[in-house]
């Protein structure tokens, strides 16, 4: 049995692994969100919920409390680009709301999970299977938080011994819940595009190169690393891990492999395009594979086969 928080539950990760975790354990895995993004259908249904906003220190260990939480999904931020349109609001979120979190993690002892990103890593890091151990100097506010977040998980391991662990995710692609503001976001959107029969207008230039990964493969390292023997770690915060790496011409012409009438245009977001222009063509994660066993299973090909399947059930 296992009592689980999940903050930020009706987000793009959220929504999903608390379904998830619902599936695999018996325990109370509680849904929380903050008010005006309350969990709705099976995700109301499925499960306890509560409303934890993340810069509230009480409310996270009054849930904590009430249900005998023993881990902590931490998923509350704003992505990269809308951070940097509000780069307070995303330091409150990122920052303060991680203090509070391992702050309450330390008085009553849970382990917790907090995802980092691509994005800790900056122009000045290798572009190519950027290593695990290298330099990290983003430019965006959401870099500086995830870089500070993972130094900050390491210090409260070290000095208190909360049991902290985290990936660096890639773009993460769905069909269930959109993401919002994020820098990889096309790589979703144009699946719904292409599923409607529309022009898809793309942000980034061709030729630009990012790390990518199917969802499933997503809460899957989210939920292994959570469960994985420490024994073997050298690393905790955070992980790299990596499933497949392409640039919107790729994506396109593999799209066109099921859907030949498909077009794109583009229409290049200076913002995004120079937050991609920073971020790395490809990570290296040998030592996720290595330390617990990471092992994605999607590649482009069966995700995009996946993702048209799914989307057309819908009825998107
Ligand atoms: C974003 O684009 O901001 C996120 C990320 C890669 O962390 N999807």
């Amino acid at each position: 049995m296992k009592n689980v928080l999940v903050i930020g539950s009706t987000g793009q990760i959220g929504s999903e692994l608390t379904m998830k975790l619902r599936s695999i354990y018996s325990g109370n895995i509680v849904a929380g969100y903050i008010a005006g993004a309350e969990p709705k259908g099976e995700l109301k249904e499925s499960g306890p919920s509560e409303i934890v906003d993340i810069t509230n220190r009480q409310q996270i260990a009054e849930a904590v409390s009430k249900y005998g939480i023993d881990t902590i999904y931490n998923l509350a931020a704003l992505l990269s680009a809308v951070a940097e349109s509000k780069p307070q609001l995303a330091w409150r979120i990122g920052m303060d709301g991680l203090f509070n979190v391992l702050e309450v993690a330390r008085e009553m002892n849970c382990a917790v999970f907090t995802p980092s990103s691509i994005g800790v890593f900056g122009n000045n890091s290798p572009k190519d299977k950027t290593p695990q151990d290298t330099i990290r100097n983003p430019k965006t506010m959401y870099g500086v938080t995830k870089v500070s977040g993972e130094l900050l998980s390491d210090y409260y391991f070290n000095r208190f011994g909360v049991d902290t662990r985290s990936v660096r995710f890639p773009g993460l692609i769905s069909y269930v819940t959109p993401p919002g503001g994020g820098t990889t976001d096309y790589a979703v959107d144009i699946y719904y595009s292409a599923v409607r029969g529309e022009v898809f207008k793309c942000p980034i230039a061709a030729g630009t190169f990012m790390d990518m990964m199917y969802m499933s493969d997503g809460l899957r390292a989210a939920i292994e690393i959570m469960e994985a023997d420490t024994s073997g770690f050298l690393h905790r915060n955070s992980f790299n891990i990596a499933a497949m790496s392409f640039d919107p011409e790729i994506i396109a012409s593999n799209i066109r492999k099921y859907i030949p009438g498909f077009t794109m245009k583009y229409e290049v977001d200076p913002l995004r395009q120079a937050i991609a222009d920073s971020w790395p063509n490809s990570l290296d994660d040998t030592c996720a594979r290595r330390e617990w066993g990471w092992k994605p299973e999607y590649d482009l090909d069966s995700m995009t086969r996946d993702m048209i399947e799914q989307l057309k059930e819908k009825g998107i």
